[in-house]
C-alpha cells in the first residue's frame, strides 16, 4: 500500500489544505523531522463536516445495517494485512517501541470486527404498558461525530471511536494530535481502499486550538468523542456549549496498582514494573502509583531497581527495544519537571531520573520510593516513565490512598485472598479494576473513567450508547386519546 501524508482526506478525496499547509513531523528518537505532513484549518474542517453530513444523510444512512457491517469487516481485514506498515508509521511519529506498536495495532482489526458484528443488532425494546397503547423504542445514529485523538496511541484511540461510531451508523471527521498525524492519514487510505462511500470518514490533522476548536464549535457536528487532557476537555465543553452537542471524554489517570503482602510478589512485581513504563509511561491506564504493603515493601523497591536496570531504552524501530523516547519535547520537559518536583518533595530517587544523552527525547525509567500520597508526583498525571512507590498498612489505608486523587480511570490489585479481591475491587473508585493481572483491555471490556477521568465508556456494548439516540414511540391501539 502506498501511503501519503501531504494531503487531507475529505469527501473521499486527497485534497490540499485551504487554510492550513504542510509542516514537518518530528521523529522523537532523533528530535529531527522525518517528513512533511498536511494540516488543515477552519475552512478545511468546514469542508470535512459538510462531506460527513452529506454522507450521513445519503449513502451511509441508506445502506442496510448488514451492508455497513460487511464494509467495516472488509476494512478490518485490510487493516490486519497492514499491521507492520502502520506500526512503523506510528512508532516513527510517536516513538513507541515497535514491539509494543505491533502488538497493539495487531489487535485493532478485532475491534472493528467486533463492532461490525453489532451493527445489525441495534434493536430497541418493547415496553409493557396497558392494552390501549403499544410503546417501543428504536435507536438511531447520533449523526456527524468529531473525533479528537491524542498522540500516545493515535490508531488505538481512533479504533475505539470509529468502530462503534461506524457500527451505529454515524459519519466522522477525525482530527489527530498535531504531534502525530501520520498514522491517521494512513488509516484514511485504508477506508478509501475498502470502498467506503466518500465522506463517511474524513481525516483532517490540525492544531487543537484551531482545527480542533472549530470542530467542537461547529453547529453541524452532533457529537465530540475526545481523548486527551482534562484541562482540554474543560475548554472543549466551554467551546461547544452553545451547540449543546453530545460529548464523551476519555481523560487522564493516576492508577493505583496495589500489591498486598499475600500476593505472588515476583509475578506482581513484573506486572507492576512493566505497566509503569509501557509506552514510555505515556498511557492513562498505567499503574503510576505503586501501593505496597509494608511486609513486602523493601522487596518491591529492590525489584523495581533491578527491573529498571533491565529496560532497554533506544531506537523505537529496533525490535529489541523495550522503551522508546517521550513522544515530543513538551512531554519530555513535563516528565523532567516532575522528576525535579519529586526530589524537592523529598521522595527517594531509586533509579533513573535523567534525560539520556543524544538528540532524542529519551528518559531513563525512573523510580521514586517513600512517596507520600499527598505529594504532587502521587497526585498529578506525569505521563512519563516515573513510578511512585507508596507504602501502606492494611486494606483500609490501601483503599483510602487508592481513592485519594481526582482521578478514577483504572486500578489494579494483587492478592492471594479471593475475599479481599472482591472487597477491595468493590470499593475502588475506577472504571476498571484488574485483579492479579494488569492492563487487560479488549474490544468487549468497557473502558472509561469516573470522577475527573472522563464521561462515558469506550469498548464493550456500552460504547455504542454514546453514538446512538433512543426514540420512544407510543401508539394508541384503540385510535383514541389514551
Ligand atoms: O493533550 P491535549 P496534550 C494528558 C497527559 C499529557 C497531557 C498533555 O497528562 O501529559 O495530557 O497532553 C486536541 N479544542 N494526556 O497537551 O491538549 C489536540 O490537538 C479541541 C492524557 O497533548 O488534550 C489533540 O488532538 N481540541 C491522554 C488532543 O486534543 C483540542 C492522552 C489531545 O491533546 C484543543 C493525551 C482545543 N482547544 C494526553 N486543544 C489520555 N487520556 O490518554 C487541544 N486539542
Amino acid at each position: 500500500m502506498e501511503y501519503r501524508f501531504d494531503r487531507l482526506f475529505i469527501g473521499g478525496e486527497w485534497v490540499t489544505p485551504i487554510d492550513g499547509g504542510a509542516r514537518p513531523s518530528i521523529d522523537p528518537a532523533t528530535g529531527k523531522p522525518w517528513g512533511d505532513v498536511a494540516y488543515g484549518g477552519a475552512q478545511d474542517v468546514d469542508r470535512a463536516v459538510a462531506a460527513a453530513r452529506e454522507a450521513f444523510e445519503g449513502p451511509w444512512r441508506k445502506m442496510a445495517p448488514w451492508e455497513r457491517a460487511a464494509l467495516i469487516r472488509k476494512f478490518a481485514d485490510l487493516y490486519a494485512t497492514q499491521v507492520d506498515a502502520l506500526a512503523r508509521i506510528e512508532s516513527q511519529d510517536n516513538g513507541r517501541a515497535i514491539r509494543e506498536s505491533r502488538g497493539d495495532i495487531g489487535l485493532h482489526s478485532q475491534y472493528y470486527h467486533w463492532f461490525a458484528s453489532l451493527a445489525d443488532k441495534l434493536g430497541g425494546r418493547t415496553i409493557p404498558m396497558d392494552d390501549s397503547v403499544h410503546a417501543f423504542t428504536t435507536r438511531s445514529p447520533v449523526g456527524v461525530v468529531g473525533t479528537i485523538t491524542p498522540w500516545n496511541v493515535p490508531l488505538m484511540a481512533a479504533a475505539w471511536k470509529l468502530g462503534p461510531a461506524l457500527a451505529a451508523g454515524c459519519t466522522l471527521v477525525l482530527k489527530p494530535a498535531e504531534q502525530t498525524p501520520a498514522s491517521s492519514l494512513a488509516l484514511a487510505k485504508l477506508f478509501e481502499e475498502a470502498g467506503f462511500p466518500p465522506g463517511v470518514v474524513n481525516v483532517v490533522p490540525g492544531d487543537g486550538p484551531v482545527a480542533g476548536a472549530h470542530l467542537v464549535s461547529h453547529p453541524d457536528v452532533d457529537k465530540i468523542a475526545f481523548t486527551g487532557e482534562g484541562a482540554t476537555a474543560k475548554t472543549i465543553l466551554k467551546t461547544g456549549a452553545d451547540t449543546l452537542k453530545r460529548f464523551s471524554f476519555e481523560l487522564g489517570g493516576k492508577a493505583p496498582h496495589i500489591l498486598f503482602a499475600d500476593c505472588d510478589v515476583e509475578n506482581a512485581l513484573n506486572a507492576a514494573t512493566g505497566s509503569a513504563w509501557a509506552l514510555c509511561g505515556q498511557s492513562c491506564a498505567l499503574g503510576s502509583r505503586i501501593l505496597v504493603e509494608r511486609p513486602i515493601y523493601e522487596q518491591v523497591v529492590e525489584g523495581f531497581r533491578r527491573n529498571a536496570a533491565r529496560v532497554r531504552v533506544g531506537n523505537p524501530l529496533d525490535q529489541a527495544t523495550h522503551m522508546g523516547p517521550q513522544a515530543h519535547q513538551q512531554q519530555l520537559d513535563k516528565t523532567l519537571s516532575y522528576v525535579a518536583i519529586g526530589k524537592e518533595e523529598g521522595a527517594e530517587l531509586v533509579s533513573g531520573g535523567a534525560r539520556l544523552d543524544g538528540d532524542g527525547y529519551f528518559v531513563a525509567p525512573t523510580v521514586f520510593a517513600g512517596v507520600a500520597p499527598e505529594m504532587r508526583i502521587a497526585q498529578e498525571e506525569i505521563f512519563g516513565p516515573v513510578a511512585a512507590i507508596i507504602p501502606f498498612d492494611g486494606e483500609e489505608e490501601a483503599v483510602a490512598i487508592a481513592n485519594g486523587t481526582q482521578y478514577g480511570l483504572a486500578a489494579g490489585l494483587w492478592t492471594g485472598d479471593v475475599g479481599r479481591a472482591h472487597r477491595v475491587a468493590n470499593r475502588i473508585e475506577a472504571g476498571i479494576v484488574w485483579v492479579n493481572t494488569y492492563r487487560y483491555i479488549r474490544w468487549s471490556t468497557p473502558y472509561g473513567g469516573v470522577k475527573s477521568s472522563g464521561w462515558g465508556r469506550e469498548n464493550g456494548i456500552e460504547a455504542l450508547d454514546s453514538y446512538l439516540e433512543t426514540k420512544t414511540t407510543v401508539i394508541s391501539t384503540t385510535g383514541k386519546f389514551a
